[in-house]
């Protein structure tokens, strides 16, 4: 008893005695409903933290929201399976629950007392989604031995189940320690699926172990690209440049992602895109090579061969480890980009346009994506494609990325099939943010902070039915002049602020005066986290 009162005096002594921290909110994306209420939640060493105990699966996620918390305080508070005593105070309690089952799969409720932190939502997810937000109402940095968060209460969901963020490993190389990063990144801002561009002409990126030589020979290259590296010889190093993720280190990203709530969705390119694995199994392209992983980026001739069968048996074994490694219901098969020149001159091509009955090279990579697709089904898989797979017809149940505007999308939600948009005018990252002379050199094009914000994922011209095919969007990264993990920061903050806010909220609570205001307390975090984050919003005008 006597060493209760000790500590509790002491408690008081020196909460007194020390700061309190204040965040502010600027919460983003901005939540669907917010009330800020008057008082505030003491959050100190005495703060415990519930879950609810028939729901023990919340345990790691409850721990992430531990570690943040010993960030602000300094200390990690234990994550306690039971439900709190009725007249407990200071402590936050997780827990899912049906009523209101209008949450969704990913919405949560949030309500934050002078006494308590309840967190509620319908599944998993919707916890995990509103512990960022709660990590976004404490600061980031140590020292203080309370924080104040203040009263207020929240219902959230996204306006998009897709809430994508690609990344293109294959023109630079990150290891797992960046991809981890990434997908912290992404978790920060609610998105749920990340693209993994895997292959590509310039290099194979994945382990597979029926094809060792696909990252022997295709993981690696003679000379880093910087830009067009044969327009610019003087920026080509020359040195051997590659890496490859192990399938080890693919299930540990995997499972890594899982525990934030994110799905991976692979990319292996196809029929185009493939000069790396033509490297590597020469036999697979229409001419027999010999081939070499590409040092510049581009579009190239020599593509898979559509008329070997050799082609469909080396992808189905490979899209097998593929499938096996990944999850998630979505597989990426590319389809973009590909010049028709070497099917033109294949006697085998030609061959199989005549065996199935089709009209020219166009319906043969119709046949091609469609070959693949209904393989992947046997697996329990369906596949999404580059908006070039509509233009050869594609099986039901197949998703769309519109990338070449939104035309594609519509023409997809027209016909009924699932889309994701991510048009390069809005979308894409690796185009300048800022007046070009003022920046690193990027890709090209112009997508700053204001146009990516701006973006609608839903075109008006749909019809309300066809509107339901938009399942989200996503923003690309490729990364021919991206090759430090730093550059990735630089390229990707704040546009992925204004990209989760497109994301998740809804159209009517989107507000640009209100964003760049929060985006002060998000810049805060950025510094407090050590972002390479760009201010080319800021610049003045020349
Ligand atoms: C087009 S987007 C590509 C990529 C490039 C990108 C650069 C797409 C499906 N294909 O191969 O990296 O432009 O912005």
């Amino acid at each position: 008893r006597l060493l209760t009162l000790l500590v509790f005096i002491v408690t008081i002594l020196s909460a007194s005695a020390q700061q309190t921290a204040v965040p502010d909110i600027s919460i983003v994306p901005r939540p669907q409903h917010l009330i800020v209420q008057q008082g505030n939640f003491i959050l100190n060493a005495n703060t415990r933290l519930y879950i609810n105990p028939e729901q023990h699966f919340l345990k790691t996620t409850a721990e992430q929201l531990a570690q943040t918390i010993k960030t602000a305080t300094g200390q990690q508070p234990q994550v306690l399976i039971k439900i709190p005593r009725k007249r407990a105070a200071n402590y936050i309690y997780l827990s899912l629950t049906n009523t209101p089952d209008t949450l969704g799969p990913e919405g949560y409720s949030l309500s934050v007392q002078p006494t308590k932190i309840l967190l509620t939502a319908n599944q998993p997810a919707g916890i995990g989604m509103g512990i960022q937000t709660i990590k976004q109402l404490l600061p980031l940095t140590f020292n203080f031995t309370s924080v104040a968060v203040p009263a207020l209460e929240i219902t959230d969901k996204p306006a998009y189940s897709w809430r994508g963020l690609h990344l293109d490993v294959v023109r630079h190389f990150f290891p797992v320690s960046d991809i981890k990063k990434y997908i912290d990144y992404m978790a920060m801002y609610k998105l749920n699926t990340f693209h993994w561009h895997l292959t590509d002409d310039q290099g194979w990126r994945i382990e597979i172990k029926k094809y060792p030589r696909l990252t022997e020979v295709g993981g690696w290259r003679d000379g880093t690209i910087v830009g067009h590296a044969l327009e610019r010889p003087q920026q080509f190093d020359g040195k051997k440049y590659g890496g490859f993720y192990t399938q080890d280190e693919i299930r540990e990203v995997v499972q890594y992602a899982q525990d934030r709530n994110i799905t991976i969705v692979p990319e292996t390119e196809m029929p185009g895109h493939a000069l790396a694995a033509l490297a590597a199994y020469p036999e697979l392209s229409c001419t027999g090579g010999p081939f070499k992983t590409e040092q510049a980026w581009g579009i190239f001739e020599d593509v898979f061969c559509a008329g070997n069968e050799q082609t469909y048996s080396f992808l189905e074994d490979v899209l097998t480890e593929v499938a096996a490694l990944f999850p998630g219901q979505v597989l990426h098969i590319g389809g973009d980009e590909v010049p028709k020149t070497r099917w033109k001159a294949c006697p085998k091509c030609q061959a199989k346009i005549a065996s199935e009955n089709l009209k020219n090279e166009n319906e043969l990579h119709g046949y091609f994506i469609q070959r693949i697709a209904k393989f992947l089904k046997t697996k329990d898989k369906r596949i999404i494609g580059w908006d070039e797979i509509l233009d050869g017809g594609i099986p039901n149940n197949t998703l769309i990325m519109s990338w070449r505007g939104t035309a594609g999308g519509i023409k997809a939600a027209e016909q009924q099939h699932g889309v994701v948009m991510t048009p390069t005018s809005h979308l894409y990252f690796d185009y300048y943010q800022g007046v070009q002379q003022l920046e690193p050199l990027a890709f090209g094009g112009y997508t700053p902070l204001s146009k990516v914000y701006s973006f609608n994922p839903t075109p008006d011209k749909l019809t309300p039915s066809e509107k339901r095919f938009i399942v989200g969007a996503q923003a690309n990264l490729w990364t021919e002049y991206i090759p430090t993990f730093e550059q990735v920061e630089y390229m990707l903050f704040p546009r992925i602020a204004a990209a989760s806010e497109v994301f998740w909220t809804n159209p009517a609570n989107k507000n640009w005066d209100n964003f760049t205001q929060r985006m002060q307390g998000q810049y805060k975090r950025y510094d407090a986290l050590g972002i390479n984050y760009s201010t080319s919003a800021y610049q003045v005008k020349q």
